[in-house]
């Protein structure tokens, strides 16, 4: 019996899960940060200073301990462990002291826990700062402008410059903290700051994880010397090492076929000698969370994880660089030569949640008492295909949306389904029902609709009546409407707690249109368990010499209960909701002029 690690260091806890070679999960503990280490005072693992959000990096040091005793009082024999990787939130920054990689190297069980021996010195920081930080705007408007924009931003780092990537970060760091700046000899990611930990000496970032930091030219596979120059001349009184030399060169890259996984290291003994772990454990480079949860699921080219939680968010692999300022482009953590897009949408569930509490309210008497979040009203609406929403769309923005980028609004509109023109606004639709159909149809085409020029284009490969020379626009894309139906997901996963609802997962996948049908993953420690199996992965390719394709490999060894089919292809309903296509690109556009 062989086992591999998977931490999760998140916003409000470190979690540690194990699987054996099967893939089965052995063990599994946490530490919360609030409840089990109160004295760094944290509230839901950070600080909150208005717009500045740090959390301290004393208690992700301390609960490294804590999580590997509670590893031990499992009873994981933690002396058959062969391989560790890991998860961690992105964007945040550690800030490293001079004197960092004398204290990692020195680590020892006799003198002390980790924090006795680390927390004195080893960092010119005592916070990171967290990816919920609002306080960098300075400084995006600073690092767009250097580069030509948000689109060139977008080109250049797969993401256009947001609060909280890195890069803005740290200029804000250079700007405001110029003497902790200079006293920093290393700067790492939440991700290279556990692998460093892990291994007892400073490791480099990541390379999928580096994309989050509005600093790595992706397409280069470099930092981009233009971006790290302008920060570099925005120190005051340069006495430090370099930022190149502070980010520690280079990123590890991410494999490719022709090599091996990357291994950062052995555990470093302090590990061994106080936990009992196996001292030729192999560390592999933790990754950002969203990665790691990519990691967590058999996705190749075109396969795409939609998140149904509080917001949206669709990850997909792709094998195109289509960057835009709408959304994010990261290295793929273990698939060479592809990429996860990443979508965030603001308005998920809580709009959903108040579609359906109206209807709740509509369809049952004062007398009757229905629970407030009971689905079925909502549900026996999504679910029925003879009410007749054909003509209709909408928008159900409660918050502001960030795909596409408007202020909060609401808008119902009925359009005609041959030329996809906008008819009339309506204030209501016919009754609430045709709300709960109307809002998931069009959150589900929404994503439709961005995740398309994404991905490969199949043309002739499907049967559509929509017409051949219609020009559509979304964000900053306009395409022809034939080419965007085309391009269709191959798989689609769903994830998330509105995931649990079939009605909403079906309706999701007739409009999205996978060619090769749909599931649903409900693992709750997704995050963990990619790491997991990047470690195993990564450790059985170097044992045999031989590197099986990382979703291959997962395919292959996975326990099959840990993903359940929900639906098969439906080529008569991708084809019906083709034709909402133009009537959402023209909503859209009114949306944008009302600005
Ligand atoms: P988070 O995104 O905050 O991590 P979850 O992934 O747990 O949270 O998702 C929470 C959301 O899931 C809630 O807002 C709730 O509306 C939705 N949800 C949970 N169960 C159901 C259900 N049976 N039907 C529809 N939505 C649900
Ligand atoms: C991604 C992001 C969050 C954090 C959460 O860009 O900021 O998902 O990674 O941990």
């Amino acid at each position: 019996m062989q086992y591999s690690l998977g931490f999760d260091l998140s916003t409000q806890q470190l979690k540690c899960v194990a699987v054996d070679q099967r893939m089965r999960t052995c063990a599994e503990v946490k530490v919360d940060f609030d409840a089990d280490l109160p004295h760094y005072n944290t509230n839901k693992g950070v600080y909150i200073d208005g717009d500045t959000v740090n959390s301290p990096v004393g208690q992700w040091v301390e609960a490294m301990d804590l999580v590997m005793e509670r590893l031990v009082a499992s009873g994981l024999d933690l002396g058959l462990v062969v391989a560790v990787s890991g998860s961690c939130q992105q964007h945040g920054s550690v800030f490293w002291s001079e004197d960092a990689s004398e204290l990692l190297a020195g680590l020892q069980k006799g003198k002390g826990s980790l924090v006795d021996q680390l927390v004195p010195g080893a960092f010119s920081r005592p916070t990171a700062p967290n990816w919920q930080d609002h306080s960098t705007q300075k400084q995006c408007q600073e690092m767009e402008a250097s580069v030509g924009g948000p689109q060139s931003m977008a080109q250049i780092t797969g993401s256009r410059a947001h609060f909280r990537f890195t890069g803005p970060q740290i200029l804000k760091v250079i700007e405001t903290e110029p003497e902790a700046y200079e006293s920093t000899h290393a700067i790492t990611l939440v991700s290279n700051f556990a692998t460093s930990l892990l291994c007892g000496k400073l490791v480099e970032l990541e390379e999928s994880d580096a994309c989050g930091m509005n600093l790595y030219d992706i397409k280069g596979r470099t930092f981009h010397k233009p971006l790290i120059d302008l920060l570099e001349s925005k120190r005051v009184a340069p006495t430090g090492p370099s930022l190149l030399s502070k980010l520690l060169g280079e990123p590890i890259k991410v494999q490719d076929t022709r090599s091996t996984p990357v291994c950062a290291g052995h555990i470093a003994p302090y590990f061994s000698e106080r936990y009992g772990i196996n001292p030729e454990c192999q560390v592999y480079p933790f990754t950002g969370d969203n990665l790691a949860t990519l990691c967590s699921l058999p996705m190749g080219n075109g396969d795409v994880m939609v998140s149904l939680g509080t917001s949206t968010t669709v990850l997909l692999v792709t094998e195109q660089y289509h960057p835009s300022p709408n959304y994010h482009l990261f290295l793929h953590p273990t698939i060479p030569d592809h990429y996860m897009a990443m979508i965030c949408y603001c308005n998920g569930s809580l709009a959903r949640e108040q579609v359906r509490n109206l209807l709740n309210v509509a369809c049952h008497s004062p007398s009757q008492r229905v629970h407030p979040s009971d689905w079925h009203a909502f549900n026996d609406a999504v679910a029925d295909d003879s009410l007749d929403t054909s003509g209709e769309l909408g928008v159900y923005f409660p918050l502001g949306e960030i795909v596409p980028s408007v202020p909060a609004v609401t808008s119902r509109v009925l359009f005609d389904r041959g030329s996809g023109e906008i008819l009339e606004h309506v204030h209501q639709f016919s009754d609430t029902r045709h709300d709960a159909k109307v809002i998931v149809e069009s959150q589900a085409l929404s994503c439709r609709v961005r995740i398309a020029p994404l991905l490969t284009a199949r043309p002739g490969s499907f049967h559509t009546t929509v017409p051949a020379n219609t020009m559509v626009k979304f964000d900053y894309d306009s395409m022809c409407l034939l080419d965007l139906v085309d391009r269709r997901p191959e798989r689609c996963f769903f994830v998330g707690g509105a995931s649990r609802n079939n009605a909403i997962v079906q309706r999701f996948a007739k409009v999205l249109g996978a060619t090769e049908g749909n599931y649903r993953s409900e693992n709750p420690n997704a995050c963990a368990i990619g790491g997991c199996y990047k470690a195993l992965w990564s450790y059985e390719a170097g044992r045999s010499g031989n590197c099986t394709e990382f979703s291959q490999f997962l395919h292959k060894n996975m326990p099959a209960d840990d993903i359940a089919r929900v639906s098969d292809p439906d080529e008569a309903a991708w084809d019906h909701y083709n034709h909402s296509i133009v009537a959402l690109s023209n909503l859209e556009g009114e949306l944008g002029k009302a600005k």
